[in-house]
């Protein structure tokens, strides 16, 4: 394609797609967030910048339109790269100002990139393949996004509405010519449920543990995808579902999903209160769990990403020293929000190596990729596990061969089951809820057994409204808070004066605020604590809207 045939590309751009708000976009923790109706534009070069880089890394890229745990009417995009993970870093820059650009520069923008990248093939006829989730502006963004694809001569194939873990799945799967499994939503069924009754047998039920969960969908597509797999899954796990309203009810989200549950540490609404029952909340894209229960006295307790990622890493430690290969890595990654406890736990106690990154899981899949077997998690409950592909070549060839002991070829072959049942492509809510389960049933664990394994530390997360959250910068995977002047020091003097005191303020990449998390011995000190700290953002970073309120 000739640059003087880009004339489709700018008619569509001022005719049906121009630019007409200010506001500056910038392509945040997980891509671009905002209302739905200053999206178009956004939406369209999106659908342009995803044809250059398919064809820049000569593979299929993925579009997904979801705004996730953000109320309904917010709507967004990210852009997934070959393997499966976030868009690269240094293309974040680009996808920025592909949206900021004003329409008479559209032109030129595009022209850099192509000289920047040196894309000569601008006549091939790559894939991007297009996800949505089910807020209701999401069908027409998703227009814009194939209007986008189609103006520079690619082919967009779209899915309709998915998971956002189901995507990245479809990418990967279609960029590795299937060797990772069928690129449609029943191969991703299909390779997640065989593999889960594989493991599980005929034996559904074991010691404490029940195959029955109380399972909130948010009412989003983390409600529609599974009913699916509640049919293919039968007996072997019974999934109680709620909060399955239809698109457009204007509930998703709403007093319920992971990010509710877990923010507010707040039983959903509409799932019914039974003590001590099993439940689970996915979040508005399905890339987010987190686990929990009532107990006698109508108090909730927490299994978030923190106690999964420990459940899990424990359990494939285990196995991978049963697999008698001793070179292979294990690690785990957190980010800044994990619980000191869980941190310590999982050092002292599980003797596994912890590295804390920043948040957005393109900082922990990064790092997970260090390791033969890098299990990560945010505390949001947004994480999965990556294997390398030479652990990968190690256990098949210890399954194959006859000269090793029975029980090392077992636990190999137990791993590469438990791999099958992992989306490795990026956390995914349906496929970690499979594996907690499996989990559970070997372990013949109830809820509170898992519970059991350390105690949290109370905590408490609060969002602060400023100005322009930019203000505040950070340092030390988000531990550190650098700007404005001042501010780290009086975070430090606050936290000295409580009992196991730890707290840190970082700008959300995906709402307007600043997010602060504090912890301490108790809920009272943990509470207070977070407050005085919200309080100190709100004076010196420019807080706008009703001060926190500080208890006495
Ligand atoms: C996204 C990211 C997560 C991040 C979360 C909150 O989740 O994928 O890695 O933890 O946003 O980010 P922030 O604190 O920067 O707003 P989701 O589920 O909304 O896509």
């Amino acid at each position: 394609m000739a640059n003087s045939s880009y004339r489709t590309v700018y008619a569509f751009a001022r005719e049906m797609y121009p630019k007409r708000i200010k506001l500056e976009m910038q392509y945040g923790t997980a891509g671009f967030r905002s209302k739905a109706s200053n999206l178009d534009h956004v939406m369209y070069r999106m659908g342009l910048l995803a044809v250059l880089r398919a064809r820049y890394k000569k593979a299929v890229i993925g579009v997904m339109i979801t705004a996730s745990h953000n109320p309904e009417p917010d709507n967004g995009v990210k852009v997934v790269d070959p393997q499966g993970e976030m868009l690269e870093q240094s293309w974040e820059a680009w996808a920025t100002k592909f949206a900021n650009v004003v329409d008479e520069k559209l032109e030129d923008t595009i022209n850099e990139l192509i000289k920047e990248f040196d894309i000569g093939n601008m006549g091939d006829r790559v894939e991007v393949v297009i996800g949505r989730d089910t807020r209701p502006s999401s069908p027409h963004l998703t227009k814009a996004v194939m209007d986008g694809v189609l103006a520079l001569a690619g082919k967009p194939i779209d899915y309709g509405i998915v998971t956002t873990p189901q995507l990245h799945y479809f990418v990967v799967c279609k960029n590795t010519n299937r060797r990772y499994g069928q690129p449609t939503e029943e191969g991703y069924y299909r390779k997640l449920t065989n593999a889960f009754k594989k493991i599980r047998g005929n034996n559904y039920t074991c010691g404490k543990y029940t195959n029955k969960v109380l399972y909130d969908g948010a009412n989003g597509v983390g409600a529609k995808k599974v009913k699916y797999l509640k049919e293919a899954l039968g007996e072997s796990l019974i999934i109680d579902m709620y909060n399955d309203e239809i698109i457009g009810s204007g509930k998703l989200n709403y007093l319920c999903g992971a990010d509710h549950v877990k923010t507010h540490q707040d039983f959903p609404v509409g799932v019914p209160r039974i003590p001590n029952a099993r439940c689970c909340s996915v979040d508005g894209d399905a890339d987010r769990i987190v686990y929990y229960y009532l107990d006698d006295k109508e108090n909730i307790h927490l299994l978030d990403g923190d106690r999964i990622a420990t459940l899990i890493a424990d359990y494939l430690r285990e196995h991978l020293t049963a697999t008698g290969i001793s070179e292979l890595t294990i690690g785990l990654v957190q980010t800044a929000y994990a619980n000191g406890a869980s941190t310590e736990y999982i050092t002292n106690h599980l003797n596994i190596p912890v590295a804390c990154v920043s948040t957005g899981i393109k900082h922990l899949h990064h790092q997970a990729l260090t390791y033969d077997v890098g299990v990560y998690f945010e505390a949001n409950g947004h994480g999965t596990v990556v294997f390398s592909n030479y652990a990968k070549d190690r256990m098949k060839d210890r399954v194959k061969n006859e000269s090793f002991p029975i029980q090392q070829r077992e636990a190999c072959e137990k791993l590469l089951s438990l791999i099958d049942l992992i989306n490795e492509t990026v956390g995914d809510a349906i496929s970690d809820m499979l594996l907690i389960e499996t989990i559970l049933h070997a372990r013949e664990w109830d809820i509170t057994d898992w519970e059991a394994c350390y105690k949290d530390l109370p905590n408490r997360l609060m969002k602060v409204s400023v100005k322009d959250r930019n203000v505040i910068t950070t340092t030390d995977a988000e531990r550190i808070c650098q700007t404005p002047d001042g501010l780290q020091d009086e975070i430090d003097s606050l936290v000295s004066r409580y009992n196991k005191g730890r707290s840190f303020v970082r700008p959300s990449g995906t709402e307007d605020v600043v997010r602060v998390y504090a912890e301490a011995k108790s809920q009272e000190e943990a509470n207070k604590l977070a407050a005085e700290v919200a309080m100190k953002v709100y004076e010196m970073a420019g807080g706008v809207g009703t001060a926190p309120e500080v208890p006495a």
